[in-house]
């Protein structure tokens, strides 16, 4: 009998759990998604869905083709060969395909059928600015973070040129190509009027590129400056990414009270031909986070790691240093598998001062199945939590479990970012 009444009651706080983290609003702080005034660089629509690169590398598992030959086919015919190989030849149970599958769902759209001429057809019918209220309100997302760059040359002419601002739609000021690509991108600051030399350059150029960045980071209204590292990247180190690094990015951050987010453990282009399907992940070292988190206290870093070996090493550097910051589980740990290890993981070594996921949607509608997956998950391990707190006698309120959700969903964030 009490056996009995001690799961009734651990059932009904599952279920309190589970109902808040379900419906709490979330902020989604990374994700490849424009505002609406950007036009045709906000993807959505089945096609978009199909031809996402996630699934584009696993159509290869199956596809005898030449990579070129894919590649020069349009996008509806690309489309069709991942349906027909990822959901009709084989059965879509990898995560990237089960979304395609959660978010037509969601929709309303009856996935059974396997008719994509009559998905294409409710797509086609779709008006942009409805449906982008409709996914946000289906992924349950009251901000979308941006991945802005002023290299895009598709992107920048949209800010030189200025719009109004959909407030639903936020700034991050990407510096990939700045900091990976300097021999590329010095010539490019010299024809847009930053004074900037080459070679070893003198003091003089780091300030230069403080004003590009001082520049953009207004122009786009920044939130926080990001860059994703590769797996070997080390700091310190002589190599002008460092140098870039430490004189001009974080005294840029540190003038304007922004957090610089690091995305650690890519390997970019394992597979060329597979393009934007081909890179892969590799172990970082993160002495490199520690480095920057002891030797720049007064700056502020969010870190997400792409290795899944990387991430109980994170947690424990996340316990020394009040200026770090961890969030999301970054795409190949974008994984149901993973995101419950990573997120018990967090909870149990970092209690709710960390934001346990992003989407990285790059096409609008996946914001729907990868906040969907990823709260169920997060609510279990949340619920299991709580009853273990409930065996000490402890008993969490409605108001408290709403308070961490939020904090989990955009408010721990939002006070780090203030900071
Ligand atoms: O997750 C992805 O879609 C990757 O292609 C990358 O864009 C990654 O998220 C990144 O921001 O570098
Ligand atoms: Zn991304």
């Amino acid at each position: 009998m009490e056996t009995t009444l001690a799961e009734a009651s651990r059932n009904s706080l599952a279920r309190q759990v589970e109902d808040i983290v379900l419906s709490a609003p979330v902020t989604d702080i990374h994700t490849h998604l424009y505002d609406p005034a950007f036009k045709e660089l906000l993807l959505w629509g089945i096609d978009e869905l199909l031809v996402y690169h996630y699934l584009v590398a696993e159509v290869f598992r199956y596809l005898d083709m030449p990579y070129d030959k894919f590649w020069s086919l349009p996008k509806t015919r690309q489309a069709d060969l991942i349906w027909e190989q990822l959901f009709l030849q084989h059965s879509p149970v990898s995560e990237a395909c089960r979304g395609v599958l959660t978010t037509l769902n969601a929709l309303g759209l009856d996935v059974k059928k396997r008719d994509l001429p009559a998905l294409r057809k409710w797509f086609a019918s779709q008006s942009v600015d409805n449906y982008i209220t409709r996914c946000m309100e289906l992924a349950g997302v009251r901000k979308i973070f941006m991945t802005n760059s002023p290299f895009d040359d598709l992107e920048r002419p949209v800010w030189e040129k200025g719009f109004r601002r959909d407030d639903r739609f936020a700034a991050a000021l990407r510096i990939d190509q700045l900091l990976l690509a300097w021999p590329d991108t010095a010539p490019r600051l010299a024809r847009w009027g930053y004074k900037v030399e080459f070679g070893v350059p003198p003091r003089k150029t780091f300030d230069e590129v403080r004003r590009f960045l001082a520049d953009w980071s207004k122009r786009i209204g920044a939130h926080y400056v990001m860059v994703s590292l590769p797996a070997d990247f080390q700091f310190p180190a002589k190599t002008i990414t460092t140098q870039l690094i430490e004189k001009a990015v974080l005294p840029h951050c540190r003038d304007h009270g922004l957090p610089f987010a690091l995305m650690l453990g890519v390997k970019r282009a394992t597979n060329p031909q597979l393009r934007l399907a081909g890179d892969g992940v590799g172990s970082s070292n993160l002495a490199v986070l520690q480095n920057l988190c002891a030797g720049f206290p007064e700056n502020k870093f969010l870190t997400t790691v792409l290795a899944r070996e990387n991430q109980h090493e994170l947690c424990v550097l996340t316990r020394k240093f009040r200026n770090l910051h961890p969030f999301g589980c970054w795409w190949f740990t974008n994984v149901p598998y993973l995101i419950d290890e990573i997120t018990r993981l967090r909870l149990e070594l970092l209690g709710l001062s960390f934001t346990p996921q992003h989407s990285d949607a790059r096409v609008l509608d996946q914001i729907i199945y990868k906040w969907q997956h990823s709260r169920r998950i997060i609510a279990q391990a949340l619920a299991d939590k709580y009853s273990a707190l409930v065996q000490t006698g402890w008993q969490p309120s409605r108001a408290e479990i709403e308070r961490d959700v939020k904090d989990l969903f955009g408010a721990a964030f939002e006070r780090f970012c203030q900071h």
